[in-house]
């Protein structure tokens, strides 16, 4: 059927003995749900609100995300778990909420692994229904106990946490070391040439972005001057490892053929797989394949969302020549908020040409603000999920227990993951009733129903640049109302001491459940 963005979304069909086929009229039996042959998250880094021309983008265009909302369902509030990286796709895998940890914090790429692999995460539920799992892309979850010696054989890293098959950086793409690491091992190393990495210290007689900025092809201008790699300053030292380097404008190309090559095999043998995409998109430093470069309006920083964008068209091929498009269910989102200077001055302000990242939010990354951790996120799966637009609250984290929904039986999942499989499939607009937002760190924001309580003290930003300074919310705390006042720029707090006292108490009494 044509679809039509304001329908109203989902008749709450008899809940929930099963799901009606996508073409059918209401009065067509039920379908049992049966699970999708393929689940696919295809997951952005640092995208924000306002970034997609289907999130009201007009100096980006991006259209194979734009098919996907067109025939999917696209999501108005849902949120990522945290407004920076790290935080936001530890909650993603474990179900569990960032800050009942101190140490889940953005990491080095040394870190060691912050998932416990005794424990239940999302990959390790489907593998228990039958699905095969890979990780392709941005892990910056740690690997190893910390000591990782990256001429060998590394563990405990996505293996343990329940992928059968990786193809990642450890980190960030700003930070070394800049190689890949497919199934636990350095891809392209030449054992003659060993890597070594250190955090603290630079190896002796190699240069650094501090002392030889004339090697830098892109400036920094925050940090992002230690190690020099294919002239840019990264963060951390590195030496060895010249086979294994990436080049930073075919990472996009790189992950996605490795994508295309997975979804392709698995199709093959008819095996029904789980694919966690993350794209180095559109995250710094922002260096696009040069085919990109000039494709939106708004310089570099919407080029990289083009690049990104392409990558989501060829996976979606991939999966339409393998007749899986039907019955897979895609979900594309966001690992945090948007940000323009990250630190490097690669000119995301100075072409913005107008362009509003977070859309009609305030804030972006590292921000308490919707902007932080709003993103969009969009659900697509042809044979079970009507197009049209869903205002439901759900936050990724509850994507472990919601897929859960889809098989038989009760599935193992913590507590802070929520069942919103109706709400996914757009069957109902009812999903959180109440959510804790996370900027970074220990820093909360409460959300219930329309309302949104900044506890008193806690960090608010409104820039959207990697060192746009924070007000404190008053010693009232901040009472915004979201449906009023989506910008939260009106503090109604004095005028509503009782709910701000309740929301409090709430969020007390969450944060140690
Ligand atoms: C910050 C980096 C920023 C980015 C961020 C992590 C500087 C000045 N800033 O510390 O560039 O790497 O960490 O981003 O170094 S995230 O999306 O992985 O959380
Ligand atoms: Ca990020």
């Amino acid at each position: 059927p044509a679809h039509n963005r304001t329908r109203p979304f989902g008749q709450l069909l008899a809940l929930f003995a099963g799901i009606s086929g996508a073409c059918c009229a209401e009065t067509a039996p039920a379908q049992p749900l049966t699970p999708p042959k393929a689940i696919i998250l295809l997951y952005a880094d640092d995208l924000g609100y306002g970034d997609l021309s289907c999130y009201g983008a007009e100096k980006i265009k991006t259209p194979a995300i734009d098919k996907l909302a067109d025939e999917g369902l696209r999501f108005t509030d849902a949120y990522s778990s945290s407004a920076v990286c790290t935080p936001s796709r530890y909650a993603l895998l474990t179900g569990t909420y960032p800050w009942r940890r101190k140490d889940v914090n953005i990491l080095p790429g040394d870190a060691a692994l912050l998932i416990d692999p005794a424990g239940p995460t999302l990959p390790k539920m489907l593998q228990a229904n039958g699905y095969k799992t890979a990780v392709i892309g941005k892990w910056h979850l740690g690997l190893g106990n910390g000591k990782v010696d990256w001429n060998k054989p590394i563990s405990p890293g996505p293996k343990e946490c329940g992928f059968d098959e990786s193809f990642i950086f450890a980190a960030t793409a700003d930070r070394v070391p800049c190689v890949y690491v497919q199934n636990g091992t350095v891809r392209n190393l030449d054992p003659k040439d060993p890597i070594q990495v250190s955090y603290q210290h630079n190896f002796p007689g190699l240069p650094s972005g501090k002392n030889n900025p004339e090697l830098l092809r892109v400036k920094s201008s925050h940090g992002h001057n230690n190690a020099v790699i294919n002239g840019i300053g990264r963060i951390g030292f590195m030496k060895g490892g010249k086979a294994a380097l990436w080049d930073d404008q075919n990472i996009a190309d790189d992950i996605t053929e490795h994508a295309v090559d997975y979804i392709k095999r698995q199709a093959a043998a008819k095996q029904p797989f789980f694919l966690y995409f993350a794209t180095n998109d559109i995250h710094v430093p922002r260096d696009p394949h040069k085919r990109y470069l000039g494709k939106s309006q708004c310089g570099i920083r919407g080029d990289a969302a083009v690049q990104m964008d392409d990558c989501v068209r060829r996976i979606m091929k991939a999966l339409d020549e393998t007749g899986l498009t039907e019955d897979s269910l895609v979900i594309f989102s966001s690992d945090n908020g948007p940000v323009m200077d990250d630190g490097y001055a690669d000119r995301a302000n100075e072409d913005a040409n107008g362009h509003k990242p977070a859309g009609p939010l305030s804030g972006g990354k590292y921000s308490i603000l919707e902007g932080g951790s709003r993103i969009p996120f969009i659900v697509h799966w042809p044979k079970a999920v009507r197009p049209g637009e869903s205002t439901a609250v759900l936050c990724q984290m509850d994507l472990m227990a919601t897929l859960g929904q889809l098989f038989p039986g009760e599935q193992e999942h913590p507590a802070d993951s929520q069942k919103l499989l109706p709400a996914l499939l757009g069957k109902t607009s009812q999903g959180r009733s109440e959510h804790i937002l996370n900027s970074m760190g220990q820093n909360l924001a409460f959300r219930s129903g329309d309302w949104k309580y900044v506890p008193p003290g806690a960090p608010i930003r409104r820039g959207l640049n990697g060192l746009s300074p924070s007000d404190k919310a008053p010693a009232t705390g901040a009472l915004y109302n979201l449906k009023n006042d989506p910008q939260e720029r009106n503090n109604v707090a004095e005028a509503h001491k009782d709910l701000c006292e309740q929301f409090r108490a709430r969020l007390t009494e969450l944060r140690q459940a």
